[in-house]
């Protein structure tokens, strides 16, 4: 199979962990790289729904699971996801799951420090999950972060962390008015999860490459989405890591001249969680017809997912940055039933019409889109297998799609369950 880089298009949710969940039967590891336990990738297995926030999606297939050096991990999070596999039948021991020695520590307060900014900001919050991404990956950039290397050692984890709290502490009593955290409390707390997680953590990039070096096939799960990158996306609108293809490499630690392709994961539709710009939202009943059928919730918060058209010009970008050498389309039954269907192919801004993603949020906010319209179907295509089998209106939709992106429709998903997949060439 070869090596496969796996990437959300848009703004995350487009169902990555289904298709990493697919791929990971032909692959021998599949590695996370970036994010944390703010993602959510859901797969469906014989009617049974599992969710995981930070190993990989691999492991229901039996694959060695890593995540990453790119990676922010809250220990309290992955044992509570280890121990949750585990009741559902699932093996998680340290012989499927491994853990970068040097992934980042999400520590206590920065998710406080996540939510008491969020909370300041008030209608100019970002949105985020809450969960602490963005405050570890700062401490990460000013290298005061907490490795699991420094995790294991108690003299080195009580420096770093009477260091760190006396900026955090200064910083959650003065500035956000709550109170301090407890340099003993924490240290105790950390030293506990330190020694549950001791057998899992090792030199993952030495241990994938060693494999790959052997013949290993590897996928590495994107987490969010193009759009949310730090870099690429609709910044401040967007998550601390870069989610682009090119990360994948940083994040595990291998070469890019070890990739062999990179899959671009795209919603029939366009959905995003959080704030920010999104030209092609609709807030009218297709919105909302969307929302419904496509049970447009996130999950790992729970929040309402907005939802608008095909953006085109969101999909040409992502290709551009990732170097897609593949599509699969996503959630392609959610549209039946609709009577036509838009793609977007261009903002309006000023008299002018934008085909190239812009950095400029003004423009984002203030465009309008431009759109091509198709004709839609009424058929449920949940029970289609193959791609002959589908409507002719959806497979307009799709070569539309593919001509429109230079890019081929590699897999097709008519449903969340692993079986409900068309594989196109
Ligand atoms: P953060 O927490 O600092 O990464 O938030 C910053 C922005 O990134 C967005 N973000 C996401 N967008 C879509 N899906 C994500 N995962 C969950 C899911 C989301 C959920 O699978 O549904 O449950 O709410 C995800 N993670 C981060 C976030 O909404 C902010 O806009
Ligand atoms: P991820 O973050 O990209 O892994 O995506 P999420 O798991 O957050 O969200 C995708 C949602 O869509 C999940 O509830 C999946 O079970 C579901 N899903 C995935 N593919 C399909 C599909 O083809 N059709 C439908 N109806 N649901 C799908
Ligand atoms: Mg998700």
């Amino acid at each position: 199979m070869g090596n496969y880089v796996i990437v959300g298009t848009q703004w995350g949710d487009e169902g990555k962990g289904k298709i990493v969940d697919l791929l990971s039967e032909h692959a021998d590891y599949v590695v996370r790289f970036q994010g944390g336990n703010n993602a959510g990738h859901t797969m469906v297995v014989d009617g049974e729904k599992f969710i995981s926030h930070l190993v990989p999606s691999g492991i229901l297939q039996k694959k060695k699971c890593f995540i990453g050096n790119g990676v922010v991990v809250d220990p309290e999070v992955l044992l509570e996801e280890i121990a949750y596999l585990g009741d559902k039948g699932v093996d998680v021991s340290p012989e499927y799951l491994r853990l970068s020695d040097r992934a980042q520590v999400i520590m206590p307060y920065h998710k406080r420090i996540d939510h008491a900014r969020e909370i300041k900001k008030g209608d100019s919050k970002i949105g985020t999950t809450g969960r602490g991404i963005g405050p570890c990956y700062e401490d990460k950039a000013s290298r005061v972060g907490i490795r699991f290397l420094d995790f294991l050692n108690a003299d080195v984890l009580r420096a770093k962390v009477t260091e760190a709290l006396q900026e955090k502490n200064f910083l959650l009593t003065n500035y956000f008015g709550e109170e301090a955290e407890d340099v003993e409390a924490t240290i105790a707390h950390c030293l506990k999860l330190a020694k549950e997680l001791e057998p899992y953590i090792t030199d993952t990039s030495v241990e994938i490459n060693e494999g790959m070096d052997k013949g290993q096939h590897v996928v590495f799960e994107g987490a969010q989405g193009t759009h949310l990158d730090i870099d690429h996306g609709t910044y401040p609108f967007v998550t601390s890591s870069n989610t682009v293809s090119g990360n994948a490499c940083g994040g595990a630690g291998v070469g890019p001249g070890k990739i062999t392709g990179v899959l671009g994961i795209v919603k029939a539709y366009t959905t995003r969680v959080g704030a920010g710009p999104f030209p092609s939202e609709l807030f009218d009943e297709v919105g909302s017809y969307m929302q419904e059928k496509g049970a447009e919730f996130g999950a790992t918060t729970g929040r309402r997912r907005r939802c608008g058209w095909f953006d085109m010009v969101v999909l040409r970008n992502a290709v551009r940055l990732n170097g897609l050498t593949g599509l699969v389309i996503t959630k392609l039954d959610v549209l039946g039933g609709l009577k036509e269907l838009k793609l977007c192919t261009g903002y309006e801004y000023k008299g002018e019409v934008i085909t190239d993603f812009p950095a400029d949020l003004d423009a984002l906010d203030n465009c309008t889109q431009v759109c091509e319209t198709l004709p839609g179907w009424d058929d449920d295509i949940t029970g289609v297998r193959s791609y002959d089998d589908l409507p002719e209106n959806a497979k307009a939709y799709l070569k539309r799609i593919e001509e429109l992106a230079g890019t081929p429709v590699d897999v097709v998903s008519v449903g969340p369950g692993r079986e409900e997949t068309i594989v196109v060439k």
